[in-house]
């Protein structure tokens, strides 16, 4: 567990849309080298083909592996297994988290997005090793992205749960707004546009890490 907490405090997710001007291995590079501590290959709606999507996958798996940094899977267990994934994310009107526990085994992690209390209950109960809780703030990455429910959700959440299970809050979240999230419960913050889009991903990384290491959980 305290591996999962550790490795969600800088929680990059990207795919080829979100960085449509720039090679995606050369920003996940970058971003590797600004400090992320976890990875998420987030392909949506990008129009690369499944065989273009593994292709694309498998250079992404192996640049983490050599930084020895966790790779997850959005939504596809299948893909997952074929680039050996760490793990995979799903929300919740993908696969049951039951029965993508069941396929990826005891060992590889296991993330479900999570917007209620109720959601997070139901997640921890199905297998999740942790919940991503958002949209935090307002975003132009995720189109069916509800409103923003803000970090007062991770607190009521956080009451609910107890203080040991990993959360990592998502949705429009800049290093400036890194403390509020933080403070509100959470263990980490995962980002896209802030890094994918910011021109230096390395530097937008090492900001988020500035603002990480000053801020204090509750
Ligand atoms: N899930 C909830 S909000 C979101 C996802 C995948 C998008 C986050 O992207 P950004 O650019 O950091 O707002
Ligand atoms: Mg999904």
């Amino acid at each position: 567990m305290s591996f999962v907490k550790n490795s969600l405090s800088l929680y990059f997710i990207m795919g080829s849309q979100d960085c449509p001007h720039q090679d995606p291995v050369r920003v996940l590079e970058q971003a590797i080298n600004g400090g992320i501590t976890c990875f998420q290959y987030r392909e949506k709606n990008s129009g690369l083909h499944m065989h273009q999507t593994v292709l694309l996958g498998k250079k992404l798996r192996r640049l983490c592996r050599e930084h020895g940094i966790p790779f997850l899977v959005n939504d596809r267990v299948d893909l997952a297994l074929i680039l050996e994934a760490d793990g995979v994310h799903i929300g919740q009107e993908d696969l049951p988290a039951s029965e993508v526990r069941k396929i990826i085994g005891p060992d590889r992690i296991l993330g479900v997005s999570a917007e209620t209390p109720a959601e997070a209950e139901q997640a921890m109960l199905d297998g999740a090793d942790y919940i991503g809780v958002g949209p935090m703030y307002s975003t132009l990455s995720k189109k069916d992205a509800g409103e923003p429910i803000g970090p007062d959700a991770i607190q009521q959440i956080r009451r609910q749960i107890g203080s040991d299970f990993p959360i990592v809050g998502i949705g429009g979240i800049t290093p400036e707004r890194t403390p509020q999230v933080m403070e509100a419960g959470a263990d980490g913050v995962a980002v896209i546009s802030a890094i994918s889009k910011s021109g230096e991903p390395s530097e937008a990384a090492r900001r988020f890490r500035q603002y990480l290491s000053g801020s204090t959980k509750l």
